[in-house]
């Protein structure tokens, strides 16, 4: 509201707000227009080549015409980073034209290859786009990840903290409120205190396929006020607000109010005549409502019983702009799904697409002249001179970058590797970490580690010791306060450098997601470190694809693994996950078996995930003790290790026979390879430390036209030769070899569920102990000898 001020300046300001509003107005309508336009000429005028229609969401985007266009074009500072609703995209791009960020070219190209894509992307639209979307609900999740993210940095003054914070937004849609990684977040949320998050679901009480149930959202805002959110309803319009305040408003109001979703958008459909009938049944016995019927025709009574708040230029302003500190906030905007489009309300409209008459009477009705139709101005009232004047004055058009680019951290030359006859990966792993606390470099300072109530489990417990738990506030570690005896030391203090979460593993990765993009998005690069146990990599694995799909750089410690595991049971034990290592882009896989290994691949990692075209790193790793080889790792075993194999034995040259082994079954195969010594002297011993590296580095040799590194490994066997491989994972993890190189193939590994045993049972069931690889081994040499007939 506008305060009286002396002389003319309240009438000045309000002029002015007024002036502001058109301008909105007329810039949410061209926005409108071209997120419509960009479609149907895809869908239209683009010729097809394959016979698929383009698709784009035509309704989807008029249903946040005007809330976007308040937010890009007034309300959002550049420090402010959004995740908006995928399939508002084409409005997303459209307002990005209007504000000279994106080409014409790129939208005429809307969801053609190199064009403007189909739901907003990080790493295929540019700096546009602060997070990709497309997954629903995990656009919503990772920005509360990403204002916890703000916070780590801000209060370790890592980024300045003299200059406001962004607020992190997201664009919702409705529907988005069904998937469970929203509520996770939500919770997880509360317990970390978040600030400075902005939700706004787009309320057009309609999904894909249907309308929403209307019990649900009577539900919804006591939820987000239960976890201390701020709810802000937009409900009615101005203009249904004033029809409110005449005579017998009250009952237009109640009616609305109780008037079901799936009739409201069906009237929304049917336009004026079937508002008019409705409420002639249920009202007229108002003078009221008649007097409002009779002054309004069917076009304007339409565009009265439509004007939610959603869609009022002036109302979604103020309700954004009264929003000044930093309490989490939700705004439920009820909008109409298609809103100013033929089939805006209709419960079918989400892949709709206008037809060509119907784009023809909307062009017309919107007054763009053909060949006028990327026009940034065309068709609107006011002056181009004016709102291209406005538009280079939007808070988000200050050329500030968007996207940061910190200098890599430097990486010691060397991590030591823990020592020990004896050790697991995942102790090698704790202890890496532990040495890593006591350092006093700067590496050390932005590692941040994370875990979804496995910290203790996974060995982050001597790391966490030393670098204490993140928290806003300074918390005592009660227990040790008390005098009870425990090996954990959890202070929390806004200087500590771990991040716990309760047991929600798409959570887990959606922090990942948020810290890994901490370099370019808030300019402080982060170095985070998430543990889990490897089964549930599936529990989370759309959240991990969504963080990787927009680049976000991260290592994932996964363990305990597989059988190995073997007490604990199927529930517990790993099958596919290595599959996932090699299939899933933009993550390096690695499972070593020993403790050096180990050391040489986390020193790796460290760089690579610092690397401009790097990728983040997955380690599958074991708790099973396994005895540790006496070596000093030099330059070449070092690349061998990274490149993912190298021979553990030498074969002598045209052996007949090899094993291929990875991970924790490595004392198997040695133990195979020993006692094979005697009948097939010179057989070689392949250590795979990644499967997945080996298969891309073969996969790109073979494009190159070059031997790859698998074959020629492999060359030093005679052609034809056995191979053994055996692992603690599916058999496909490594039978991929048979073609890399001309050899004769036996693989070995899980392939159905585990169960509760010790290691010998449960590697003799399953076939991947000693004697199996024996076994197999003969089978492979009877086989390549020609003497087993098919
Ligand atoms: C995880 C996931 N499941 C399914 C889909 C397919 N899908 C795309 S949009 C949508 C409905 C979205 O409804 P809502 O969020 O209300 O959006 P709006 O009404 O604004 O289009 C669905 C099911 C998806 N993109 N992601
Ligand atoms: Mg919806």
């Amino acid at each position: 509201m506008l305060r009286a001020l002396p002389g003319g300046r309240a009438q000045e300001q309000e002029e002015a707000a007024a002036d502001k509003l058109a301008l909105l107005m007329a810039l949410e309508k061209k926005a409108l227009w071209l997120s419509t336009w960009m479609i149907h000429q895809a869908n239209h005028l683009r010729p097809s080549r394959d016979g698929l229609k383009v698709g784009g969401h035509q309704a989807s985007s008029a249903s946040v015409a005007t809330l976007m266009t308040a937010l890009y074009l007034d309300v959002m500072r550049p420090q402010d980073r959004v995740a908006v609703k995928p399939h508002a995209a084409p409005l997303f791009h459209a307002l990005q034209y209007l504000l000279g960020n994106q080409s014409r070219d790129k939208l005429e190209r809307f969801r053609a290859l190199g064009g403007a894509q189909a739901y907003p992307s990080r790493s295929k639209d540019g700096d546009i786009v602060d997070f990709s979307t497309g997954s629903v609900g995990l656009g919503v999740g990772v920005t509360l990840f990403a204002a916890l993210a703000q916070d780590y940095l801000r209060l370790k003054r890592l980024v300045p903290s003299d200059t406001p914070p962004g607020r992190m937004i997201a664009l919702a849609g409705d529907a988005e409120l069904d998937e469970g990684n929203i509520f996770e977040a939500l919770l997880e949320g509360w317990k970390h205190d978040v600030r400075n998050l902005w939700w706004v679901i787009d309320y057009n009480r309609q999904s894909l396929d249907a309308v929403v149930s209307d019990r649900l959202f009577g539900r919804i805002d006591a939820l987000f006020a239960m976890f201390g959110w701020r709810v802000v309803t937009l409900k009615y319009g101005r203009l249904l607000q004033t029809a409110f305040a005449r005579p017998d408003g009250e009952q237009l109001r109640e009616w609305i109010d109780a008037c079901p979703n799936s009739l409201y958008s069906a009237l929304v459909y049917k336009g004026g005549e079937g508002w008019r009938e409705h409420l002639r049944r249920d009202l007229n016995r108002y003078p009221g409502i008649r007097a409002i019927l009779d002054e309004h025709d069917d076009e304007s009574l339409g565009r009265l019983m439509t004007n939610l708040a959603g869609h009022d230029m002036g109302s979604v302003l103020d309700a954004f702009h009264a929003v000044t500190d930093d309490q989490p906030t939700c705004f439920i905007a009820y909008t109409i799904k298609g809103y100013g489009l033929p089939f805006a309300g209709h419960k079918d409209n989400h892949a709709g697409l206008m037809n060509p008459q119907q784009m023809a009477s909307f062009q017309q009705s919107m007054g763009v002249p053909a060949g006028a139709e990327w026009e940034r101005f065309a068709g609107l009232d006011l002056p181009p001179e004016e709102l291209e004047a406005f538009l280079a004055e939007v808070p988000l058009a200050a050329k500030s970058a968007r996207r940061h680019r910190p200098p890599p951290l430097a990486v010691p030359a060397e991590i030591a590797a823990p020592r020990g006859r004896n050790l697991s990966t995942q102790e090698a792993f704790g202890r890496i970490l532990g040495s890593l606390a006591t350092a006093e470099n700067a590496l050390a300072g932005r590692v941040v580690t994370t875990s979804p109530d496995v910290t203790v489990s996974t060995n982050l417990g001597a790391w966490v010791n030393r670098r204490g738990i993140f928290d806003r506030a300074e918390r005592a570690d009660t227990f040790r306060e008390e005098k009870v005896v425990s090996a954990q030391r959890w202070g929390m203090s806004p200087q500590g450098q771990h991040i716990e979460l309760g047991i929600a593993e798409s959570n887990l990765f959606l922090l990942l997601a948020a810290l890994g993009l901490a370099g370019p998005m808030f300019g402080a690069r982060l170095l985070p470190i998430g543990t889990l146990y490897d089964p549930f990599i599936k529990r989370g694995l759309d959240a991990l694809n969504y963080a990787l799909y927009q680049d976000a750089r991260f290592i994932v410690v996964a363990t305990p693994s597989g059988i190995t595991l073997a007490p604990e049971g199927g529930a517990h034990q790993s099958v596919l996950e290595p599959l996932i290592g090699i299939a899933q882009p933009g993550l390096a896989s690695f499972e070593p078996a020993y403790a050096d290994e180990l050391a040489v691949l986390l020193r790796w990692a460290l760089e690579e995930i610092q690397r401009e075209e790097g990728e983040s790193v997955y380690f599958r790793l074991s708790t099973r003790p396994i005895e540790q080889p006496e070596r000093t790792i030099d330059a070449a075993l070092g690349e061998a290790i990274v490149g993912g194999a190298y021979w553990l034995r030498e074969p002598a040259p045209g052996a007949e026979l090899a094993i291929a082994y990875c991970g924790a079954v490595a004392p198997e195969a040695l133990a195979a390879c020993e006692a094979l010594r005697e009948d097939v002297p010179g057989l070689g011993l392949l250590a795979l430390t990644s499967p997945d590296r080996l298969h891309a580095e073969w996969r790109a040799a073979l494009t190159r036209g070059e031997p790859s590194r698998a074959e020629r490994l492999l060359s030093a066997l005679r052609p034809g030769a056995a191979l053994v491989t055996v692992c603690d994972s599916h058999p496909a993890t490594l039978s991929w070899l048979g073609s890399a190189a001309p050899v004769s193939l036996m693989p070995l590994g899980v392939d159905h569920f585990g169960q509760s045993g010790d290691i010998p049972d449960l590697y003799r069931v399953y076939g991947i102990d000693s004697d199996a690889i024996i076994d197999a081994a003969a089978r492979a040499l009877l086989r390549t000898a020609g003497s087993v007939r098919h």
